[in-house]
C-alpha cells in the first residue's frame, strides 16, 4: 500500500457520497443537496460515474449545477473503484476551484465502495478529505421487491443480495421518494429496514417535496465521521452475476425529421413501449434514462421500475 500522497487543498474537503441501487434518486438527490450547500455559502464540486460514455447523469447535473458555478467531472466506462487513478485525476480538476464540498454517487449496480473507494482515499490522501457519513438510498418499490419480497420480481436472489449489501455498507439508510407513499407506509419499512440493520441511521426524505432534505445535510455536515464499514464478508461470485444481470445498454442516437415535433411525448411513448416490451418478455428495468438534446436545450426521461409511470423534466423540446 503507497503511503500518503499529497493533493493541494487549503482545508481538508468534506467528500459526500451517496450509494444505493439504480435509479434510486442519487443524482437527483446530490445535485438538490448541492444546491442547498450554495444557499449555505459553501462551494461544491460534483463527480459522475457510469460503466459507458455519454452520461445521463453528467448532463442531468451540469443542466442543474453548472449556472450555480458548480464543476462537474465524470469518470467514465467504469466504477470508481476499477478507475481510481482517474477518479483522482478528476478529482483534481475539481480541486482547483477550491471546494468545501466534493459530492459523488458510485454506479448503482456497485458495493463494497467503502473497501475500494474510501479507504484507498482515506490511507493515500489522508490529509486533504474528510468523508461524511456515506448515504445509502432506497426507493420503496426495491425495498418491497428486494428486502421483504413482498413483491413480484424477475431479478434473480443475487440481484436483492447486492441489494442488502448496498445497505450493509451505510452509514446512513436513506428512505427516498416518501411522496409516493402515506406516512404509515414510510413508518413500517423504516422499522423493516431497522429490524435488519439497527447499527444505521435511518432517514426518509423526498427530494420531490423537500421533506427531510435539510435534516440529512445537517447530518453529513455534523462532523460524524463516515465510510467506516467495511462489508466483512461479500461473495465475489454473487456480486459479479448480479452485476451482469444489470448491465445496460448504452447507446447514443442522432435523430432528425422533416417537421419539429415534441421531445416529451416522443420520450414518454418510447419508455411506454419499452415498458410493455420488459413486461411482456418477463424482463425487469433496473433503471431506464434518456437524455434528447436539441439547439443547446436537454430534456430528461426516467422509469425506474416496472410498475412505475415515467417522469420527464428539463426545458421542453420541440
Ligand atoms: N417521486 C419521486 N421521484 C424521485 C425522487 N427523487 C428522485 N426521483 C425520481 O427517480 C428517478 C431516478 O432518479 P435519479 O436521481 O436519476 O436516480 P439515480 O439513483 O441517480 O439513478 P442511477 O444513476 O441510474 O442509478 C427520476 O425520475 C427522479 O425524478 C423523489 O423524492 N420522489
Ligand atoms: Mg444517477
Amino acid at each position: 500500500m503507497s503511503s500518503s500522497k499529497t493533493l493541494s487543498v487549503k482545508n481538508p474537503v468534506k467528500l459526500i457520497f451517496a450509494g444505493g441501487f439504480l435509479g434510486s434518486g442519487k443524482t437527483t438527490a446530490l445535485a438538490s443537496l448541492a444546491k442547498r450547500l450554495i444557499q449555505r455559502n459553501m462551494r461544491v464540486g460534483f463527480i459522475t460515474n457510469d460503466q459507458s460514455e455519454n452520461l445521463v447523469d453528467t448532463v442531468i447535473a451540469r443542466q442543474m449545477l453548472t449556472e450555480l458555478g458548480v464543476p462537474v467531472e465524470e469518470v467514465v466506462k467504469g466504477c470508481f473503484c476499477c478507475k481510481f487513478d482517474e477518479f483522482i485525476a478528476h478529482v483534481e480538476k475539481i480541486l482547483v476551484h477550491d471546494p468545501d464540498v466534493l459530492m459523488g454517487e458510485p454506479v448503482g449496480s456497485c458495493t463494497d465502495f467503502v473497501a475500494a473507494v474510501a479507504n484507498p482515499i482515506k490511507i493515500q490522501y489522508k490529509e486533504a478529505f474528510r468523508f461524511a457519513p456515506f448515504s445509502i438510498m432506497v426507493d420503496p418499490d426495491r425495498v418491497r421487491e428486494l428486502m421483504l419480497d413482498e413483491t413480484k420480481t424477475e431479478f434473480p436472489e443475487d440481484v436483492a443480495y447486492l441489494f442488502g449489501k448496498q445497505m450493509e455498507e451505510a452509514d446512513t439508510i436513506v428512505l427516498n421518494k416518501v411522496d409516493l407513499i402515506s406516512s404509515e407506509e414510510a413508518d413500517r419499512l423504516l422499522a423493516a429496514i431497522g429490524e435488519r440493520f439497527g447499527d444505521k441511521k435511518l432517514m426518509a426524505v423526498s427530494d420531490k417535496e423537500g421533506h427531510g432534505m435539510d435534516e440529512w445535510l445537517d447530518d453529513l455536515l455534523s462532523g460524524r465521521p463516515g465510510a467506516n464499514t467495511v462489508l466483512r464478508q461479500i461473495d465475489y461470485d454473487r456480486y459479479a452475476h448480479a452485476e451482469a444481470v444489470l448491465g445496460w445498454l448504452n447507446a447514443a442516437v442522432l435523430m432528425s425529421a422533416p417537421e419539429p415535433f415534441g421531445a416529451s411525448h416522443f420520450a414518454r411513448t418510447l419508455l411506454l413501449e419499452l415498458r410493455e416490451a420488459f413486461n411482456q418478455n418477463e424482463g425487469e428495468i433496473g433503471h431506464l434514462k434518456m437524455v434528447i438534446t436539441s439547439a443547446g436545450k436537454s430534456m430528461w426521461a426516467n422509469l425506474t421500475h416496472l410498475a412505475s409511470e415515467p417522469s420527464i423534466k428539463g426545458r421542453q423540446i420541440i
